[in-house]
């Protein structure tokens, strides 16, 4: 016996890739439908590769009575108003959405860091998935962090276009076309030229001159991981399609040398370490795109604080960044809390 699932938001980029993970790692389902705005109404969109095709149902009617679990990838504006319909339902939901992430009464989890932490899920029958720099972070730090106890991090990302939608990814690709033929290129969704470019500017600018990309970072790391770990980062898009990189200092309260981080690394859940100081002994975002783990490399000590070391991670965007965290929450779900047959 499986579950009554929605995904909603399913023509969008993290709508489809939930659909291919949900698939891909047979989640136990009875009946599934696609849900997305009335612009998206009937268009259709594969389930995974098996074949199945399903018509997209109008979100403005959808009646979400019955229904187990609904992965919403829907924008903030869709989620505030039918998240609290699905979940008074009975439907649980797991948002991909930043909306109610900081909401004390809605855990905000990555099942290989905080899984105790969904038992606080009926408060509201909503379950928070991160941002996906933060997401890929988390699950480095935290063997790191049960090994020697983060005191400070110092992250530097480069994000790909596809955190920015599908709109961001033909951005980049009609700027370089349009480059190479001699044409202009205006920016449209990016606030200055993305391709051949870096940007060092990810979502609003906040009053303290930080973007919210990179507060997002702060709270959500201490949501999911210890309150008491500082965390600055500079939050930058790059024009790479699908995979965000993060180059990440981390200085600690005990001594943890290279080879016993790489040694902890190698075994804790969700990463592979690919770490050889040679040519291609490590990971990047070509690599890992369509992959599911979080890909660690370039670990080493940093002799500048008493007990630093700086590493290299990258991961899909789509997947642990968003799709693929949220199925894993929703297997935890039903392990913990919707057993079903
Ligand atoms: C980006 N990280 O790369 C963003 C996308 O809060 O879920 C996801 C934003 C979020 O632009």
């Amino acid at each position: 016996m499986g579950y009554r699932v929605v995904v909603v938001g399913a023509t969008g980029n993290v709508g489809r890739e939930i659909m291919a993970i949900l698939a891909e790692r047979e989640f136990p389902i009875d009946e599934i439908a696609a849900v997305a705005s009335a612009r998206s109404h009937n268009s259709e969109v594969e389930f995974g590769d098996t074949g199945k095709m399903l018509k997209c149902k109008n979100i403005e009617h959808f009646d979400w009575a019955g229904w187990d679990i609904a992965l919403f990838a829907a924008g903030s504006d869709a989620t505030r108003t039918y998240a609290p319909k699905a979940a008074a339902a009975g439907c649980v939901v797991i948002d991909n959405s930043s909306l109610y992430r900081m909401d004390p009464d809605v855990p905000l989890i990555v099942p290989e860091v905080n899984p105790d932490a969904i038992d606080g899920y009926s408060r509201r029958n909503i379950i928070a998935n991160p941002n996906c720099s933060t997401a890929q972070l988390v699950v480095a730090l935290k063997p790191l962090h049960d090994a020697a106890t983060i005191k400070r991090v110092v992250v530097s990302t480069y994000q790909s276009v596809s955190g920015a939608g599908k709109a961001g990814m033909d951005e980049l690709f009609e700027q370089s076309r349009a480059i190479f033929v001699g044409d202009s290129c205006e920016p449209r969704k990016f606030t200055k030229q993305i391709a051949f470019n870096v940007i060092p500017h990810i979502d609003v600018f906040l009053d303290d001159g930080s973007t919210k990309e990179e507060w997002k970072m702060v709270v959500e790391t201490k949501k999911i991981l210890d309150p008491k770990i500082k965390l600055t980062a500079t939050c930058v898009r790059v024009p790479v399609f699908v995979g965000h990189s993060e180059a990440v200092n981390i200085e600690f309260e005990n001594e943890l040398t290279s080879e016993q981080a790489q040694d902890i690394l190698r075994e804790a859940p969700g990463i592979m370490l690919v770490d050889k100081r040679e040519d291609e002994g490590y990971v990047t975002p070509v690599e890992c795109a369509g992959d599911s783990a979080t890909y660690v490399s370039r670990v080493r000590e940093d002799p500048t604080v008493e007990h630093g070391l700086t590493l290299w991670c990258v991961s899909d965007n789509l997947r642990k960044g968003a799709a693929l965290n949220a199925v894993q929450i929703a297997e935890l779900l039903g392990r913990r809390h919707l057993k079903k047959g």
